[in-house]
C-alpha cells in the first residue's frame, strides 16, 4: 500500500489510541485480518473479550468439542509453510488442537503485540465529521480508527434459556460456549445435558463416560452423520500435503468451501438400489459429504424424505430400546436444513444404563429447583447441568454492540426487521464498518474458514483500493443492498432450508425475525460476485474522497 500510514513495533507496543483499523475478535477472522492489514502497512489493534485468541475454540472447550470439516480442510491456507509444518493428530481436531494451532499461528507470524485481550467493545459510532469509528471498550478507553472490522463471529452470543430457579440451583451449572478452561470433572456426578444440536451431540457421548449418571432433555431430534474419526493416516497426509494448493482451490469452487461437490445426480431419478448404495457408501464414509449424495436433497421434499428415512433406519439400528430410538428420530424438519451433525457415539451412548433420554415434547421442563430440574411429570436430582442450548446466531453479538451509523442510526433499529446487508460485507450507512462472514453472505452454510479468508481477503484488497486512491470512505448504496437481500431471500426459498425453525432463521431466539440470515445461492458463485463488483471498481458501493 503506498500511501497508508505505518507505524513501527515500539509504536504499536505503546498502544495508540489512533489507529487505521481496529478489529473486533481474535478468532480465525481477526487473526487472519490483522495479518493481512499489517502486511499492507496499516496500524491494526485487535480488541478481544476472551483472554487469550481462539474466538469458537477459545470459548467452546467443553468435553468432546472438535470441528465437523475434516482439519487438512478446515484449517488456513494462507500459509504454505505453515500449511506444511502443521501436523494434525486426527481427521477431525479436538478442540485443544486447534486452539493450540491458533496460538502457534498468533506467536509464528508475530500478531500477539497488535492484540488486546479481555476487553470488550461495548459501543463503536461513526463520527460523519472525521469520518472516523470512535470505538470504546469496558475498560474505558476509546479508540479512533478509520475502518472498523467486526470479526466477532456468527456464532459466539450464547444463548441460556430462561427457566424459572436457575439462581436456586445449589450444583454447577456451564453452557458449552462459556466452558471455563480449568478442569470440569464430572466423576461420579449425575450430570443433565440439555440441548442436541451440534454442541450436545459432541458432549454426550464423553460426558456419558465420565457420569455416574447422565440424562438428555431433548426439545427436539437431530440428524447426525458418524465422523468414523480416527488418527490421521500418514499417507494421505503426505498426499494432501503435496497436492494441497488443489485441494484449497478445489474447496474454492464448490457451493459450500469444502472439496466436494453434489454429485450431478437426483435422487427420485435413481433406482431404490442405486440409491441405497449411493447412501450406503457415503454413511460409510461419514460426515458431510452425506448431503452431496443428491443435488434435490435440499431442493425437493420427496429426495430429501429418501435420505431422512436412511438415517432414521441407521438410527433404529443404532439404539436397542426402540422407544428411545423413536424420540430421537427427528421429522419435524427436513434432513440437512438444521446444521447436520458430525457425530461419534451418539446414538450408541443411548445403549449405556447410566443414560437416560427425557423428551421435553413430552414432558416440558416447569423449573430448575435447588436440587435438579423438575418437569411437568418428574423431579431429577442432579450434581451439575450442562446447557448446550446454542446461540444467538449471526446478529447477536453486533446487537450486543451499540453500534451507529451516519445520523447515529443503530444497526440494531436499522436490522429490526432482519439484516440488511450488501454481499454481508457491510451495510449502508455505515460507512467503513466491515463485517466478516456477515448476513447474507454463505458464511455458517458453507466451510468457514474458506469464506472467512475469502471475506478478509476482499476487505484487504478493498481497503488498499480506498487508500491508494484516497478514499475517506466506502458503503454500500441503499440500491444495492436492497437488490441483494431480496436475491438472498430468493435463493433460501428455492430451498428446503426455510421449512426448519432452525437458527438459520433465527426460530430460536424468542421474538427474532423470522429471516434466513445466510447466503445459500453457492459460496463459488458469491466469491465470483465479489470479485466482479471489486473489478467494477466496487459496483454497488458509494465511495467519498477524502475531503481536502
Ligand atoms: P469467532 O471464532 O466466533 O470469534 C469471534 C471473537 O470475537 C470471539 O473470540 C469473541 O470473544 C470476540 N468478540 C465478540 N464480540 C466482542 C466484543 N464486543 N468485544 C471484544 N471481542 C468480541 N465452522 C466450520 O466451518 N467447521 C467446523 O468444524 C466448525 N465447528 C464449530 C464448532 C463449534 C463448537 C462452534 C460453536 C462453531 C463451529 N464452527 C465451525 C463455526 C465457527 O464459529 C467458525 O468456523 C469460526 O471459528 C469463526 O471464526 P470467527 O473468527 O469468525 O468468529
Ligand atoms: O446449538 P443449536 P449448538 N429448552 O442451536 C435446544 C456450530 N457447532 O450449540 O431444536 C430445551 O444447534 C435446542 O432444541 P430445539 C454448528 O454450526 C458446530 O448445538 O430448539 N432445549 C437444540 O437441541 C451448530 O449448528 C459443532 O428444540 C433447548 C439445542 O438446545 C451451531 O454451532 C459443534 C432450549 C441447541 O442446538 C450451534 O450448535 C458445536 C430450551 N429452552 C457447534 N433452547 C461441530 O460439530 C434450546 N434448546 C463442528
Amino acid at each position: 500500500m503506498s500511501n497508508a500510514p505505518t507505524r513501527s513495533p515500539e509504536d504499536a507496543a505503546a498502544r495508540a489510541d489512533t489507529v487505521d483499523a481496529v478489529i473486533v475478535g481474535a478468532g480465525f477472522s481477526g487473526i487472519y485480518m490483522l495479518y493481512r492489514l499489517r502486511e499492507v502497512g496499516l496500524s491494526v489493534r485487535v480488541i478481544e473479550a476472551a483472554s487469550g485468541v481462539g474466538g469458537t475454540w477459545y470459548w467452546n472447550c467443553y468435553p468432546g468439542s472438535r470441528c465437523d470439516v475434516k482439519s487438512l480442510t478446515y484449517s488456513y491456507s494462507w500459509s504454505d509453510e505453515l500449511q506444511q509444518e502443521w501436523q494434525w493428530t486426527s481427521e477431525y481436531a479436538t478442540q485443544p488442537e486447534i486452539l493450540r494451532y491458533m496460538n502457534h499461528v498468533t506467536d509464528r507470524f508475530d500478531l500477539r503485540r497488535d492484540m488486546q485481550f479481555d476487553t470488550r467493545v461495548t459501543a463503536a459510532a461513526f463520527d460523519e465529521e472525521q469520518s472516523r469509528w470512535r470505538i470504546d471498550t469496558d475498560r474505558g478507553e476509546r479508540l479512533s480508527a478509520k475502518y472498523c472490522i467486526m470479526a466477532t463471529g456468527c456464532i459466539s452470543r450464547p444463548l441460556l434459556p430462561q427457566y424459572e430457579g436457575l439462581d436456586s440451583f445449589e450444583g454447577e451449572w456451564y453452557h458449552t460456549g462459556l466452558w471455563p478452561h480449568e478442569e470440569v470433572d464430572f466423576a461420579g456426578k449425575r450430570v443433565a445435558v440439555i440441548g442436541t444440536g451440534s454442541s450436545g451431540i459432541q458432549a454426550i457421548p464423553v460426558i456419558a463416560q465420565q457420569a455416574a449418571h447422565l440424562t438428555v432433555f431433548q426439545r427436539t431430534p437431530n440428524f447426525s452423520i458418524p465422523a468414523w474419526d480416527g488418527p490421521l493416516d500418514p499417507a494421505e497426509e503426505r498426499e494432501i500435503k503435496a497436492n494441497y494448493a488443489a485441494l484449497r482451490s478445489q474447496a474454492c469452487e464448490t457451493s459450500t468451501g469444502l472439496p466436494e461437490e453434489f454429485r450431478e445426480a437426483y435422487a427420485l431419478e435413481a433406482t431404490p438400489e442405486e440409491r441405497a448404495r449411493e447412501f450406503k457408501a457415503r454413511w460409510e464414509a461419514g460426515g458431510f459429504p452425506f448431503l452431496f449424495a443428491y443435488s434435490d436433497l435440499l431442493t425437493d421434499r420427496q429426495a430429501n424424505e429418501l435420505a431422512a428415512e436412511f438415517v432414521r433406519n441407521k438410527i433404529r439400528a443404532r439404539v436397542n430400546d426402540p422407544e428411545v430410538a423413536g424420540l430421537l428420530c427427528p421429522d419435524d424438519h427436513p434432513f440437512g436444513t438444521k446444521r447436520l451433525c458430525v457425530d461419534t457415539d451418539y446414538y450408541e451412548t443411548y445403549n449405556r444404563d447410566n443414560v437416560t433420554l427425557v423428551s421435553l415434547k413430552r414432558s416440558p421442563i416447569e423449573a430448575i429447583t435447588p436440587t435438579g430440574v423438575r418437569t411437568t411429570d418428574a423431579e431429577f436430582e442432579l450434581d451439575a447441568i450442562v446447557f448446550a442450548t446454542g446461540f444467538d446466531t449471526m446478529t447477536g453479538t453486533l446487537f450486543a454492540i451499540d453500534i451507529r451509523g451516519r445520523g447515529g442510526v443503530a444497526l440494531k433499529d436499522k436490522w429490526l426487521a432482519g439484516p440488511r446487508a450488501y454481499l454481508g460485507v457491510g451495510t449502508a450507512g455505515f460507512p467503513n464498518l466491515f463485517t466478516i462472514t456477515g448476513p447474507g453472505s454463505p458464511s455458517v452454510i458453507s466451510n468457514m474458514m474458506v469464506s472467512i479468508e475469502q471475506h478478509v481477503d476482499w476487505m484487504t484488497e478493498c481497503i488498499e483500493y480506498l487508500e491508494a486512491h484516497g478514499l475517506a470512505s466506502i458503503e454500500p448504496t441503499l440500491e444495492a443492498e436492497d437488490e441483494w437481500v431480496e436475491h438472498v431471500n430468493e435463493a433460501a426459498e428455492e430451498t428446503l432450508f426455510v421449512e426448519a425453525s432452525s437458527w438459520y432463521v433465527g426460530a430460536n431466539v424468542p421474538g427474532k425475525p423470522r429471516v434466513f440470515a445466510p447466503y445459500v445461492g453457492g459460496a463459488a458463485k458469491y466469491r465470483q460476485k465479489c470479485e466482479e463488483v471489486a473489478a467494477n471498481g466496487y459496483e454497488g458501493f458509494a465511495l467519498v474522497a477524502q475531503s481536502s
